[in-house]
């Protein structure tokens, strides 16, 4: 097979710096997006057409992840060989008895000193098994998803946020379900998931610095004091932390480990997906606005660009990603490749109209050309050629929405991602799926 040779032409819940849905001096006009071609992911270094999924799991699919490695996100460490965690709370009857809550702290260096996060577990009380579970990471601390005053306040640094009860760098309890109205706690327990969220902070705190006072700093070699340029940088890190409480799971009898979904938003929908990508034990990835660096082609420089992400938080991606800098086109691969590597799995990628800096079609298009690869499975992709009008969700295995309003996490999108899990999980509990 030839290469594919596309040529295509071409704020926020308490967000920690001003995330403006337009920025100046940055491109929003379609007609101005450059004529780019995306990196076929079905064709391999050596030049061999991947015409099936296991030519694409031995061959294509390693290829890619180690792209992503080495030229964007950077390699992390194995995890802890033993996992050293402690339950520091649990009650049966929480949320007026909808829900067991527990929370469990979890030794990340796998002794039982040096960093620690602290994982936030509600699982349905009406779920006799094992429940499915979707899992995320939080902005300013477990106790900002819920009012529930038992949620443990995290001792971590914390970006400065008076609406999320932030003082000193330090969460207080004026955060205490600061930003409930992103997580539909009710919604998801009565559909029969559990939901489980961490602090991302607890993993590395988010500044250029933060690298120092977290777990990767104990992942020096030895002699060195900055990680080399391929090293795993703040998303990764934090990815690799969605990983252990994924470790955990494994462990917990009443959480079933084979149906986790791992979500996130914006920085965190970035985190989400490479989560996914790098670990095929969650078995169902979803965006929400994750835009440059997440769901977004990076070629279509529309909106958030690779040198802007890369000047504004030189900490989240490998230093190698500055090579791309003003010159995406030299990038082995693109966004829509890192899609591809959920492949068979669910994945979903969510936009918003208002969110224009995250390129809502870029979003589109990196969900819509990962579909190749899920055909290879008899799997079916996006199921449209062009992006859909508002508040039309569409999609079989990749799922794809482009929800009215701005950059934020809301009840209409968890309705999307209960339906699509409801769809590819068969949950215990049987709910109304507002998407079929
Ligand atoms: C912005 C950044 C986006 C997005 C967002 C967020 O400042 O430009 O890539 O990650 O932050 O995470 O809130």
């Amino acid at each position: 097979m030839k290469p594919v040779g596309l040529i295509l032409f071409g704020a926020i819940f308490f967000a920690p710096l001003i995330v403006t849905a337009q920025s100046s001096g940055f491109n929003y006009d379609e007609a101005r997006v450059p004529k780019y071609t995306l990196p076929d992911p079905l064709l391999a270094a050596d030049g061999r057409a991947i015409t099936n999924s296991v030519l694409w799991e031995r061959v294509r699919r390693p290829e890619i992840l180690t792209l992503f490695e080495d030229q964007v996100y950077g390699r992390a460490p194995r995890g802890p060989s033993g996992l050293s965690y402690s339950v520091i709370e649990t009650d049966q009857n929480a949320l007026d008895g909808k829900a067991t809550r527990k929370q469990v702290r979890i030794q990340l260096t796998g002794k039982r000193y040096g960093p620690r996060m602290d994982v936030l577990i509600y699982l349905p009380n009406q779920v006799k098994g094992p429940a499915p579970l979707f899992v995320g990471l939080n902005f300013y601390g477990n106790h900002t998803i819920h009012p529930d005053p038992n949620i443990e306040i995290p001792i971590s640094w914390c970006r400065s946020n008076s609406k999320a009860g932030v003082v000193d760098n330090r969460a207080t309890e004026k955060g205490r379900g600061a930003s409930a109205t992103r997580w539909a706690v009710d919604k998801i327990l009565a559909r029969g998931y559990g939901l489980a969220t961490i602090y991302y902070g607890d993993i590395e705190p988010d500044h250029k610095d933060g690298w120092k006072s977290s777990l990767r700093s104990y992942h020096l070699a030895p002699g060195r004091t900055q990680p080399p340029p391929e090293a795993w940088g703040a998303i990764s890190a934090w990815s690799w932390g969605l990983s252990r409480a994924m470790d955990y799971f494994e462990k917990d009898g009443k959480i079933d480990a084979h149906r986790v979904a791992v979500i996130g938003h914006s920085r965190l929908g970035k985190t989400s997906l490479w989560a996914g990508a790098s670990d095929e034990r969650f078995a169902l990835v979803i965006s929400n606005d994750s835009g440059c660096g997440g769901a977004a082609l990076s070629r279509r420089a529309f909106g958030e660009t690779v040198k802007r992400i890369n000047t504004s938080f030189p900490h989240w991606f490998n230093d190698n990603f500055n090579r791309f800098n003003d010159n995406e086109a030299a990038c082995p691969v693109d966004q829509h490749m890192l899609i591809a590597l959920m492949a068979p799995r669910p994945v979903y990628v969510a936009s918003a109209e208002e969110d224009k800096w995250a390129d809502p079609n870029g979003e589109f298009l990196s969900a819509k050309h990962a579909g190749p690869v899920y055909a290879l499975y008899g799997k079916g992709g996006v199921g449209v050629e062009k992006h859909p009008p508002v508040n039309t969700p569409v999609g079989d295995t990749i799922g794809y929405h482009y929800r009215t309003g701005k950059h934020d996490v809301t009840d209409y999108d968890w309705e999307r991602y209960l339906a699509f899990a409801d769809r590819h999980f068969k949950p215990a509990v049987k709910g109304k799926s507002n998407q079929d």
